[in-house]
């Protein structure tokens, strides 16, 4: 796993507070320092380090834990929100109708990565993937690429031997023309030349590419900010994907200066054969890297926890009667951040979530199982389809399945499932008691909610 060692010393950073009723000013300080220590050690920069550790300190002082919470709980919750927040919100990839141009410097993984990603794709949705190889000076790159994506019905187009890169676009494009995403492999150099400034600018003209995908090497560190602004101001950096992240304890360094760009972490790299991509999200990230799936108990996150901007947005969109499939997915996706479901749930009006506080445990359960498995299905459908989830009918719904790798079964129990929670929202919406502890829940007002 990337960020060796962070682990254990953030756990102990957190764990001075063990066995503790209060905070103490110097065992805080304590923690301070080891926190600090920790994300220096891990290359993380220290301006973001100090704000980091400063908020954790002042929060960890502040906020009362709630009750039955243990201080050290308490202070992990904390530190895993602020790190997430460091890392960013997740980016969003439409599954369909991409030309996405890879570009970076030479040896960082750009070949290697245009192969993951490409069997990413079309694992993942379903769709027609095809690769184009237009690095014409390194010898063996086209032969690179195939042996990458043999047996995974990628295409590849390359031709070896030519030396103009932009007229091997222009015919893998044509020959592409009908596939549903075709990412196009470039050459890198040391570092960024005239030559290779001119071709870059000429193939993304050609190519007229929905991303670009700057690909960049971990051990890179700190020094990704300066190489990801100046490759943003060539071609206009859409996302950023970090590579050999397995390679190096080091890690934060690349992923928070990348971060800080502004051109959003979509991918990271994490191996040299095929499968070791994953699309990144820092909540995922951060509570894998923290291993907070393994310490049972240990994470038990609050409604103050969640993205407070995410929370109202949702909460509007709930009481405004519209009501999108990504609506449901958002109010998904703030329930998995939560450790369990009853923690969550203790929190909320018993007539939230379709009085899901009813529900037996066994039903609770397949819910949360249930989670992962939509995620994956929305995740095959358009926007369209996710706005407007009645256009869904049997044509769209056996694409959506055969493209997520679920049955037609699957798919009409999330539909089913929509179809529950929209007539309970609007439900909601005429429910004053709810509104009112809606309200006081989130401190809001009735024009908050657009009820104004
Ligand atoms: N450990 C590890 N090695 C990687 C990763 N991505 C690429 N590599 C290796 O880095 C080297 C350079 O990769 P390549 O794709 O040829 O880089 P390019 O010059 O940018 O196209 C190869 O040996 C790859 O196997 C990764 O995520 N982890
Ligand atoms: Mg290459």
């Amino acid at each position: 796993m990337a960020l060796d060692g962070l682990k254990r010393k953030i756990l102990g950073s957190a764990g001075l507070l063990r066995g503790k009723r209060e905070v103490d000013e110097e065992t805080l300080r304590e923690l301070s320092k080891s926190l600090r220590r920790a994300l220096l050690e891990a290359d993380f920069n220290v301006r973001q380090t100090k704000e980091l550790t400063e908020k954790v300190e002042r929060r960890v002082m502040e906020e009362e834990p709630r009750p039955g919470t243990k201080l050290e709980t308490h202070a992990m919750n904390i530190i895993y929100t602020e790190l997430v927040r460091l890392l960013g919100p997740p980016r969003d990839i439409r599954p369909h109708n991409e030309t996405i141009l890879m570009v970076g410097l030479y040896g960082q993984g750009k070949t290697t990565t245009t192969a993951k990603v490409a069997d990413w794709w079309r694992r993942r949705h379903g769709v027609r993937v095809s690769v184009i190889e237009a690095d014409t000076h390194r010898p063996g790159a086209y032969e690179q690429l195939c042996q990458l994506l043999e047996g995974t019905g990628v295409q590849v187009h390359g031709e070896p031997g030519e030396e103009d890169a932009s007229k091997i676009v222009r015919n893998g494009l044509r020959k592409f023309k009908n596939s549903d995403v075709v990412i196009i492999d470039t050459a890198g150099r040391d570092s960024l030349d005239d030559s290779l400034r001119e071709e870059l600018v000429s193939i993304a003209e050609i190519a007229n590419a929905t991303e670009r995908f700057l690909v960049i090497d971990a051990q890179v560190g700190q020094a990704a900010g300066p190489v990801a602004e100046t490759f943003h101001d060539l071609v206009g950096v859409t996302g950023t994907i970090v590579t050999k992240l397995d390679g190096t304890a080091r890690g934060g360094g690349a992923l928070s200066a990348v971060s800080a760009t502004g051109a959003p972490i979509v991918f990271v790299g994490e191996g040299e054969r095929i499968q070791d991509l994953e699309k990144f999200e820092s909540d995922r990230f951060i509570s894998r890297l923290l291993g907070m799936g393994d310490i049972k108990g240990l994470i038990d996150l609050t409604p103050e926890d969640l993205d407070q901007d995410e929370a109202m947005r949702i909460t509007q969109r709930m009481m405004s009667g519209r009501f999108t499939l990504t609506d449901m997915y958002s109010q998904m996706e703030m329930m998995s951040k939560i450790g369990t479901m009853d923690k969550l749930l203790s929190h909320l009006p018993d007539s939230m979530f379709g009085g899901m506080g009813n529900l037996s445990r066994g039903q609770k359960k397949q819910m949360q199982s249930n989670l992962e498995k939509f995620r994956i299905i929305m995740d095959s459908m358009t926007q369209h389809e996710k706005d407007e989830p009645l256009v869904l009918k049997s044509s769209r719904i056996r694409r959506i399945a055969r493209g997520s790798g679920v049955t037609e079964k699957d798919v009409k129990e999330l539909l089913a499932q929509y179809n529950r929670s929209r007539k309970m929202m609007r439900g909601m919406k005429g429910d004053r008691r709810f509104r009112k502890q809606m309200q006081s829940m989130m401190d809001l007002d009735d024009e908050d909610l657009g009820m104004g």
